[in-house]
């Protein structure tokens, strides 16, 4: 099976909230490893770049509002089918439709307060990491894990 990685955003109502932790812990406890890791208040350029595909759309302005207006956690999460796992362990959009025990379902207000964004697919995973992670700031975990003292 093919190791991915993909863009995951605790966003800044997660954070507000204190439940960066948890939500971090879900997408652990799938499996998926922590490559790159940032906590950072998001310039407007980027922010944008990153919801490009949404111009035109009424609620954009908004995003790019509340995207920018407090810190948020960005990460690179790698492993199989790191994509659809990750999204998965994210539930729907709209976390009343998301499905029970998704962190959507379990922890989100509304569709604007969705806690967390993760990349929907191969092409849009490369391109968002590229934009919001140096490749110096990956780690090649196959290799890291070589000096580690416990298996898992
Ligand atoms: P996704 O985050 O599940 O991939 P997208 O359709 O890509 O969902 O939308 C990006 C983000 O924009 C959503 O996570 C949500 O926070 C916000 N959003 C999407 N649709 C609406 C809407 O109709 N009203 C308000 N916010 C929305
Ligand atoms: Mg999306």
């Amino acid at each position: 099976m093919a190791v991915e990685r993909t863009l995951i955003l605790v966003k800044p109502d997660a954070v507000q909230r204190g439940l960066t932790g948890e939500i971090l812990s879900r997408f652990e406890k799938r499996g998926l490893k922590i490559v790159g890791a940032k906590f950072m208040r998001v310039e407007r350029t980027l922010a944008e770049q990153h919801y490009a595909e949404h111009v035109g759309k009424p609620f954009l302005p908004g995003l790019l509002d509340f995207i920018t207006s407090s810190p948020l956690l960005a990460m690179v999460l790698e492993g199989e089918r790191a994509i659809e796992l990750a999204r998965q362990t994210m539930g729907a959009t709209d976390p009343g439709k998301a499905a029970p025990g998704s962190i959507r379902a379990d922890l989100g207000l509304s569709v604007g307060l969705n806690l967390v964004h993760g990349s929907d697919g191969p092409e849009s995973a490369p391109r968002e990491i590229a934009l919001w992670f140096d490749e110096s700031e990956l780690i090649d975990y196959k290799q890291a894990t070589e000096q580690w003292l416990i298996e898992s």
